[in-house]
């Protein structure tokens, strides 16, 4: 099996993994496959420009969180092994409210790539020495915990190397392989130490999220819709309590970038180490449903301008936005324009999304200093290419015109 495949077989893996874990998902599944089906319906294969059904259809991004450096090196093997590289770095320490975490996003990076399979997972690694956060104590805690666990067995990273190494794996390999990913990102039956977590979910609900149990999970699966206006109510009339807004840009005459809307998880049960050392059964709130729509990727020139003065500063067509450089697009053979989609996310929408999931904004002392972290310290980490979004959509542009 070549990686193409095998990440199409991983994301069908976590969807069918993440459904009977929150049942809700499949409901929203469901209600993304019918708005998909009308907005079709509805707009013909006008639709299409951003995306094939097919494409849309099976589209998902992940979110997962991760404590190290080298479990961030290890989830870059697992999902380099799937044709995805880590694309972006966000810094969500200076988003309100403050998460201490650093992000990247692992994904196809090639068109025809993105076209097989699109599957994206955002993936935040806690940053422990961040002062504004964690006192010295905390942090040292912290990394004996984050150091004694292991999230991916060996036999997973060895098969991962093998098949970034030879560019296939076997039938036999390939279903291991998925096996052992799925499962390391299963929700874990493991007790929660109930004090530690407590004590972490003080200062960041993230980072007892992540520092507080001995397993990563995936925190949500994301399908993409096509109207998400029409998603929005559709949930709610189903008696689904979505967050009160959609983040990221509003619908404009030509819709941009990455909109999003969640709804809120339920309670899941799990099961805690009491400090008298018995175990319990209580809940966690930790997960929830995302939705989202894509839209053209702007150039460093148009996100400016959207970023400073909202949508309304960009014109109203696509022909303007193509001639004032503010939008990707490239050219079919009779000259019209095809838009480049935005394959990536916004750190203004992922602070939305992890402040809608947390139940308090913690607390960050923003006297203390942080510690620095950005994309060329990312690459080291990971021991592979780190890649800037806008040079992957100038080089399609270049070759599509
Ligand atoms: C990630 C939040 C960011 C998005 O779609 O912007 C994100 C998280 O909650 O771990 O998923
Ligand atoms: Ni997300």
């Amino acid at each position: 099996m070549r990686p193409t495949r095998l990440r199409a077989a991983l994301a069908r893996a976590l969807s069918v993994l993440y459904g009977t874990e929150v049942p809700a998902y499949t409901t929203l599944v469901e209600v993304c496959e019918q708005i998909n089906a009308e907005a079709l319906e509805r707009l013909g294969e006008q639709t299409e420009r951003l995306g094939t059904i097919e494409r849309v259809t099976a589209e998902r991004h992940g979110a997962i969180r991760v404590g190290t450096p080298e479990e961030m090196a290890q989830v870059g093997r697992v999902f380099g092994a799937c044709g995805m590289q880590p694309v972006g770095f966000y810094d969500l320490r200076e988003a309100t409210p403050p998460v201490p975490v650093v992000s990247t996003a692992f994904r196809p990076v090639d068109r025809a790539e993105l076209a097989s399979n699109p599957f994206r997972v955002f993936t935040s690694m806690l940053v422990v020495d961040d002062r504004r956060f964690f006192d010295e104590r905390t942090e040292a805690q912290l990394r004996e915990r984050l150091d004694a666990r292991s999230l991916f067995p060996t036999e997973l990273l060895v098969l991962a190397d093998r098949m970034e190494a030879d560019g296939a794996l076997s039938a036999h390999d390939a279903d291991r392989f998925l096996e052992l990913a799925t499962s390391s990102f299963a929700l874990s039956e493991e007790p929660v130490d109930r004090a530690w977590y407590e004590q972490l979910e003080i200062i960041s609900s993230v980072a007892a999220d992540i520092g507080g149990v001995t397993t990563t999970h995936i925190n949500h699966l994301t399908p993409r819709v096509l109207d998400i206006d029409g998603l929005y109510r559709r949930m709610q009339d189903r008696g689904i309590t979505m967050i009160d807004r959609i983040q990221g840009p509003p619908a404009a005459p030509v819709d941009v970038l990455l909109r999003q809307t969640s709804f809120r998880a339920l309670d899941e049960p799990r099961t805690f180490r009491e400090p008298d050392g018995s175990i319990t059964t209580g809940h966690l709130r930790v997960r929830f449903g995302e939705v989202e729509a894509r839209a053209v990727a702007l150039t460093p020139q148009g996100r400016a301008l959207h970023d400073a003065e909202g949508i309304t500063a960009l014109p109203s067509t696509e022909a303007e936005l193509d001639a004032q450089d503010l939008a990707y697009f490239t050219r079919t053979a009779d000259g019209a324009l095809e838009p480049i989609v935005y394959e990536d996310f916004l750190p203004k929408s992922a602070a939305g999304i992890f402040a809608s999931n947390l139940t308090s904004d913690g607390t960050a002392d923003g006297s203390q200093r942080g510690s620095r972290r950005d994309a060329t310290w990312l690459q080291e980490q990971l021991g592979r290419p780190l890649h800037d979004p806008y040079d992957l959509y100038e080089a399609e542009r270049s070759a599509g015109r």
